[in-house]
């Protein structure tokens, strides 16, 4: 029977497009309609895979009973919730009884409701008492987040409405390719450039985006940091900087000015690729308007010099004297649906929700006290994704695991050795929809509810917090991750201090958030109804919510001119940070002679545990192909279509060569989206940044071999 609509976002990325959800008449095919909805971020734009993402609800692949194993070798069987959640809860118990509190941990995901993402950190600090508590975001915005916070005092993503980006006259993306990740996005850039706009892509491949510009600089992977130390070099050279914006807004720039000296153009030509011809027209684009963007993407950010790579673009800008200017400024597109949300409430190794400081006594007071436990009770600062995943089922590592939203076994880089060290786990829970990767190997796994089965808020890209809305019943047999961790919490005799209830789970997180960075204590569901979204920080039921994050003119906002505070650092200015060129973790030599980059494709999404799983996007893209230059391929002996094995220190992998003149000739470019012999990720280097602690997707030596079907290597 036919219902009414519901209004609510995507359940895949963090441009979470408003849409529509109608009940269809029973019969064949999803039991939701999904169309467009008129939000001001999408307009009434869906990619395919917001459009096909009902397909996923009455799926047959729909984990519907919790499953459990009596031994690691043995089949799963069902089990009642009760069975599961009792063995889940003896597990933790019993490896924090054997090995202390820290051997009990929680692995996190950016995909989930700001509701749940509060809920998690709050059940590992309380009702866990263990500092064992990280999450995929660290893969993924870790960073950019660290540089933001470093030099304008505060992380979010985009500072200002992506709406924004259509009024900008110049707009610099450095491995960001919004035209396959978030197509609707691209709206705003094609009315830009239809003002006359110019647009500049750094990326070693000519992405849709990159064709969709006027400028493409394509540099050598791993390389962008002295690409943006040789553009402020120029910048000086040219007299482009801004000495008034430097001198009243930022403070540390002598030192930048004199480390980018060492950037002259033929040795940036060197290291990076980049003719000299063209870093000279793109600097001269960037100075020309006031109204400029540099927006930084993962291709910049996923390195072992990540952060400090983030620190360089944003010198550039500060230079340019971009930030707080309208339409102007430099920003990170955040990725995952709550990849914003994510990590503002608690679900990173080292704070604590409104994006406080876990090692800052006051915030640990405040936290303490809407939590109900004393301040010493909460651990202190717990290790960093990878580092966890490292040492799962050693000495002080974590013994017994649990991973809601997020397929590690397929997504974390160097993933033969992750998937070594789950197996050596006491215990492995595993929550999700599907029986992913992850999940195959779990000793106990939690089926989920799903995106239009749920009620909760998302926040978006831009900072603005949504809602998300339940439109349909979840099946029988399912439960929501809240209802889970409050039912895990009673077991371990703290369930006073826990709710299942999403509306009264939020009204918690604002209080607890209250006063931090990443204040929401202002937002309330019926505003978010009311008002379209609200955007953090919003500290008070009668503050408007902050669309635009750092001051154009110096004042408090009211017309009176006097704090002359331009960004929320102690002293109210940015910092200039002196940041240096240094070579990738890996570089090509004899043995594994080229550069492997990875990244997304359009039609699939992340590690491919629902996209995989979606007839409509499987016929679009039935399996990974890597991209290979023609000239490599000639080299190679690897024909289009072919087969190609890849190998680094790590492990292989094997996929189709899909040639294309688009990629530079040393560098080969694969997805991540899939599993088994195809998991790139089997390859990546776990190498990480000393200060964001990302591991260095982006670039590593690989060697590259033809080989057919019957290879016996393979
Ligand atoms: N279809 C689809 N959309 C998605 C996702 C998905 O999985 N599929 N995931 C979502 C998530 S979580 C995220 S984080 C975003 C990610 O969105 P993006 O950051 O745009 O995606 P990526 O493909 O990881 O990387 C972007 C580009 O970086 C380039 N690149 C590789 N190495 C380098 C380098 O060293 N320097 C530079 N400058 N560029 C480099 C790649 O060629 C690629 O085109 O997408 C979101 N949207
Ligand atoms: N080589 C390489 N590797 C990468 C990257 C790269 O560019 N290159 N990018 C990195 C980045 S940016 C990211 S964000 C990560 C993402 O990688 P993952 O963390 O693996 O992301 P997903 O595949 O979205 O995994 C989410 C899982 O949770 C399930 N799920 C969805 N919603 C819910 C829910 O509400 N509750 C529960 N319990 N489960 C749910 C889904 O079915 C799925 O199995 O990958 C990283 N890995
Ligand atoms: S762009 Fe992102 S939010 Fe929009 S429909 Fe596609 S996956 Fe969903
Ligand atoms: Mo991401």
């Amino acid at each position: 029977m036919a219902g009414s609509p519901t209004t609510t976002h995507c359940p895949y990325c963090s441009l979470q497009c408003g849409m529509t959800l109608t009940p269809r008449e029973q019969g064949a095919g999803p039991v939701l309609e999904v169309t467009g909805a008129d939000f001001p971020t999408n307009r009434g734009g869906l990619c395919e895979k917001g459009l096909s993402s009902a397909e996923l609800l009455a799926h047959p692949d729909r984990l519907t009973t919790p499953l459990v194993r009596d031994r690691r070798d043995a089949a799963f069987r069902a089990a009642t919730w009760d069975e599961a959640l009792d063995r889940v809860a003896t597990g933790l118990r019993d490896a924090q009884e054997r090995y202390g509190p820290d051997a009990a941990g929680l692995f996190g995901g950016g995909g989930v409701t700001n509701e749940k993402a509060y809920q998690a950190g709050k059940f590992v600090r309380v009702a866990l008492r263990s500092a064992s508590i990280d999450y995929n975001g660290r893969f993924c915005m870790s960073s950019a987040a660290n540089a933001g916070m470093r030099a304008f005092g505060i992380d979010r993503g985009m500072p200002f409405p992506l709406a924004d980006i259509a009024r900008a006259d110049t707009v610099l993306l450095v491995g960001s390719n919004p035209a396959d990740v978030m197509p609707p996005a691209m709206r705003w850039f094609a009315a830009g450039r239809e003002r006359g706009a110019q647009h500049l892509v750094v990326d070693p491949r000519y992405t849709a985006t990159a064709a969709a510009a006027d400028v493409h600089l394509q540099p050598v992977p791993g390389t962008d940091l002295a690409l943006a130390n040789g553009l402020l070099h120029l910048a000086v050279k040219h007299r482009l900087v801004d000495t008034t914006y430097i001198a009243e807004r930022t403070t540390g720039w002598a030192a930048v000015k004199r480390a980018v000296r060492q950037y002259w153009p033929d040795r940036v030509e060197r290291i990076t690729g980049v003719p000299v011809a063209i870093m000279e027209r793109a600097v001269r684009l960037l100075a020309a308007s006031r109204a400029t963007m540099i927006l930084s993407g993962r291709g910049a950010e996923q390195h072992a010099k990540g952060s400090d790579t983030a620190l360089a673009w944003i010198n550039l800008a500060l230079a340019l004297g971009l930030p707080g200017r309208p339409f102007s400024g430099w920003a990170t597109m955040t990725g995952q649906g709550n990849g914003q949300g994510g990590r503002e409430h608690g679900q990173k190794a080292d704070q604590l929700p409104g994006y406080r400081s876990l090692a800052d006594p006051a915030a640990r007071a405040h936290v303490a006290g809407v939590w109900g436990v004393e301040p010493d009770e909460l651990p202190q600062p717990g290790v960093s994704a990878y580092e966890m995943l490292d040492r799962l089922g050693t000495d002080g590592g974590v013994r017994a695991l649990m991973v809601m939203a997020s397929n590690i076994a397929v997504s974390a880089p160097n993933t033969a050795h992750v998937r070594e060290r789950l197996r050596a786990l006491d215990l492995l829970v595993v929550s999700d929809l599907f029986l992913s990767e992850t999940a195959e190997l779990a000793d106990v796994v939690l089926p989920t509810t799903q995106w239009a089965e749920e009620d909760g808020t998302m926040t978006n890209v831009e900072g603005r917090v949504l809602r998300r809305r339940r439109a349909v019943d979840a099946p029988d047999g399912v439960r929501s991750d809240l209802a889970v961790l409050a039912d895990l919490a009673a077991r371990l005799g703290r369930g006073a201090h826990f709710d299942d209830d999403p509306r009264t789970v939020f009204d918690e997180l604002r209080r607890a958030g209250a006063g931090g960075t990443a204040d929401y204590a202002g937002i309330t569901w019926e505003r978010i109804e009311a008002e379209r979204g609200v955007f953090w920080p919003c500290p008070a039921e009668d503050h408007e919510g902050t669309p635009r994050l750092f001051r154009d003119e110096p004042g408090d906002g009211a017309g009176r001119s006097s704090t002359q505070r331009y960004f929320p650092t102690p002293d109210g200015r940015a910092r200039f940070h002196v940041v240096h060129h240094r070579d990738a973790a890996e570089l090509p030599d004899a043995a594994y002679p080229y550069r492997l980059t990875t990244g997304r494709t359009r039609a699939h999404y992340q590690s491919g545990a629902q996209t995989r799983r979606t007839k409509a996007l499987v016929d679009a893209e039935p399996e990974p192909a890597v991209e290979v230059h023609p000239d490599l391929a000639a080299r190679l002996g690897v024909s289009d279509g072919g087969d190609l094995l890849l190998r680094t220190r790590r492990g292989q992998a094997r996929m189709r060569a899909r040639l294309t003149s688009t990629i530079r000739p040393d560098t080969v470019f694969a997805p991540f989206h899939w599993g088994g012999e195809q998991t790139i990720n089997d390859l990546t280097n776990p190498a990480l940044d000393p200060a964001s602690r990302m591991p260095e997707f982006k670039v590593c030596a690989v060697a590259l071999e033809a080989a057919t079907k019957e290879d016996p290597t393979a």
